[in-house]
């Protein structure tokens, strides 16, 4: 595996960045989550759009133009001649003093590592996931935006690990009002009245890419979907329920808080939009190879 940083290509033991890089002392920095599948990377100009606005959120200056990082990561995927990965771009702050103060440090860092992610075992995309509430609370909106994809990812690692210790695969976040906000790694939705609703971004929940797909595929479907609030309550008593992620896809949700939604099985409208996401992935996408036609 070879690892992009700074415009250099690295063995993975020799892929390493400073001690005093303000990423690693103080979460300093901003990511994102990209899937190519069959040579071709999966909405690359959404991803790369969110990029830039978490970095001119957070006043980060990318060392390179949005055209120059989107050939880095064609790049590194031809160096690796991966044409199915799970691309994971993080800018740093780069090196600092030791104190947080960013303007001690001159020169974002930028990273690229093609790799593969597997958040669920495959039989859960069938079975669906059971899941339960957790009691961290999501970070407030007011504090740091939940659209800003920061490396700031405590707060639901926290949530992830109240999860590992009930055995479950997920956890769904409640925001500081007891509003479903999203789960650790995945935004979810619900099915009532063969309507999706899904939280909106101000519950505090990232403005999904895979959020924003599902959306799209719904109306092309003539499936209502909306974003409103709503409570655990309300996912007990949904028809059905589902996350959507870069690195989880599509996947069904068949329980929550040792309770049964829906029949407990996976439901027509979740299988409906799991296929059609699948055959979207094949179809659509920047080409890693220039010959193919976007
Ligand atoms: N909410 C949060 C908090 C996320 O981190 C999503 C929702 C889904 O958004 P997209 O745009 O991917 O549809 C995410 C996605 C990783 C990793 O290690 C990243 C995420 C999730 C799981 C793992 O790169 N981010």
């Amino acid at each position: 595996m070879k690892i992009y940083i700074d415009g250099r290509f690295y063995d993975r033991e020799n892929a390493k960045i400073s001690v005093f890089d303000h990423g690693l002392l103080y979460g300093d920095g901003v990511f994102e989550g990209i899937r190519a599948y069959h040579g071709r990377v999966f909405r690359l100009d959404e991803h790369l759009r969110r990029l830039y606005h978490s970095a001119r959120a957070t006043t980060l200056n990318i060392p390179l133009t949005l055209d120059e990082m989107k050939s880095a990561v064609i790049e590194t995927l031809h160096v690796n001649e991966m044409n199915d990965a799970y691309i994971r771009l993080v800018v740093t702050r780069g090196v600092g003093d030791l104190g947080l103060d960013p303007r001690k440090c001159p020169k974002a860092c930028v990273i690229i590592i093609a790799g593969k992610i597997t958040l669920y075992p495959s039989e859960f995309y069938s079975k669906g996931l059971d899941l339960i509430t957790v009691s961290t609370k999501r970070n407030i909106p007011e504090a740091v935006n939940p659209a800003i994809k920061s490396l700031n990812y405590l707060n639901n690692i926290m949530a992830k690990i109240e999860a590992n210790r009930a055995n479950a695969p997920e956890a769904i976040m409640l925001s500081k009002d007891g509003y479903v906000a999203e789960c650790t790694g995945d935004n979810i939705f619900i099915v009532k009245d063969q309507t999706l609703l899904t939280p909106p971004a101000w519950v505090g929940a990232l403005e999904g890419i895979t959020k924003a797909v599902v959306i799209e595929i719904a109306q092309k479907l003539k499936i209502p979907a909306r974003e409103g609030i709503f409570t655990p309550y309300d996912i007990y008593t949904a028809s059905e329920a589902f996350l959507t992620g870069t690195a989880a896809e599509v996947i069904p949700v068949t329980r929550l808080d040792t309770r049964d939604i829906g029949d407990g099985r996976p439901g027509p409208i979740t299988k409906k939009l799991i296929a059609e996401f699948r055959k979207l992935t094949l179809r659509e996408g920047t080409p890693i190879h220039s010959s193919r036609k976007s």
